[in-house]
């Protein structure tokens, strides 16, 4: 690998969003690829940001700055990603069940997942099970995200899978959840896909129900 795509990388490790920015732009200034740079440098940093933190040496606010820092180099890279045609790995809808205000973690997700390359579509904090199944349907997504953080909220959950059903809509979409009050048994029980603990294991179960 080239030492700016190197010096790339260990930026968004280091958490320095300036530095990830700017090398982002130099390489794309040096007629680098895009899809290098986001295969080669950006996705094995957030790779090994996520390993960090699953082992337990990274703390959640310092892989926020990370993800930030990789947002920053993608929001050079999203267009030009487009225009050279390269499709995202998969297509998924993300928020936090109706009544639920919290949506930090939601958010985490969220941006691990675009760093792993995937298209999220953020429905926010706070939505109704027609918004889920409307997003669903308008961008064809291959996965349904949902966050709770309340043990009341929590319950609205099935009442979106419901909500699929009713529009015939399930079949085509993985159902994915998360939060803490929430667990596989929870996932089980109400007919969900998988359920994923934290946001770098969310990152390998959207990859796991979409490969
Ligand atoms: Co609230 N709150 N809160 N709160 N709040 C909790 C959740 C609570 C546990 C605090 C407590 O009592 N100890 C408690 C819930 C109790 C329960 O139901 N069992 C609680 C309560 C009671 C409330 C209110 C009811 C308080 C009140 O008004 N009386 C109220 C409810 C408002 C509402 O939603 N309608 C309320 C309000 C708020 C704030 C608005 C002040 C604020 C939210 C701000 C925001 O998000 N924009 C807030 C906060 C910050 C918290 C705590 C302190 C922190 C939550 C957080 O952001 N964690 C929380 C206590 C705690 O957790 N220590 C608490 C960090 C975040 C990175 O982790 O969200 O768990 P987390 O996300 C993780 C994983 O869960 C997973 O990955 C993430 C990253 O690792 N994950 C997913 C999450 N979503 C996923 C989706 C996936 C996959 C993985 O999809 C595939």
């Amino acid at each position: 690998m080239s030492d700016l795509l190197e010096d790339l990388g260990q930026a968004v490790f280091d958490m320095d969003e300036d530095t990830a920015v700017e090398l982002t732009q130099k390489a794309v200034d040096e007629g680098m690829d895009p899809e290098v740079i986001l295969n080669d440098s950006l996705v094995p940093a957030m790779d090994d940001v996520g390993e960090e933190y699953e082992e337990g040496d990274r703390y959640v606010p310092e892989m926020l700055l990370s993800a930030e820092a990789m947002k920053g180099a993608m929001k050079i890279l999203r267009p030009l990603l487009a225009e050279s045609g390269v499709e995202p790995a998969a297509i998924v809808v993300m928020g936090t069940v109706e009544g639920d205000l919290h949506d930090i973690g939601q958010n985490l997700v969220s941006m691990m997942l675009e760093g792993a390359g995937f298209e999220v579509i953020n429905l926010g904090a706070e939505t109704p099970a027609e918004e889920f199944v409307e997003a669903v349907k308008e961008h064809n997504a291959n996965v349904l995200g949902m966050s709770a953080l309340l043990t009341t909220t929590m319950t609205h959950m099935p009442e979106v899978i419901e909500a699929l059903e009713e529009e015939g809509v399930r079949d085509q979409v993985k159902v994915a959840i998360g939060g803490a009050p929430v667990s596989q048994d929870y996932a089980d029980e109400i007919g969900a896909d998988g359920y994923a603990a934290d946001a770098a294991a969310a990152s390998n179960l959207v990859k796991e129900l979409t490969s």
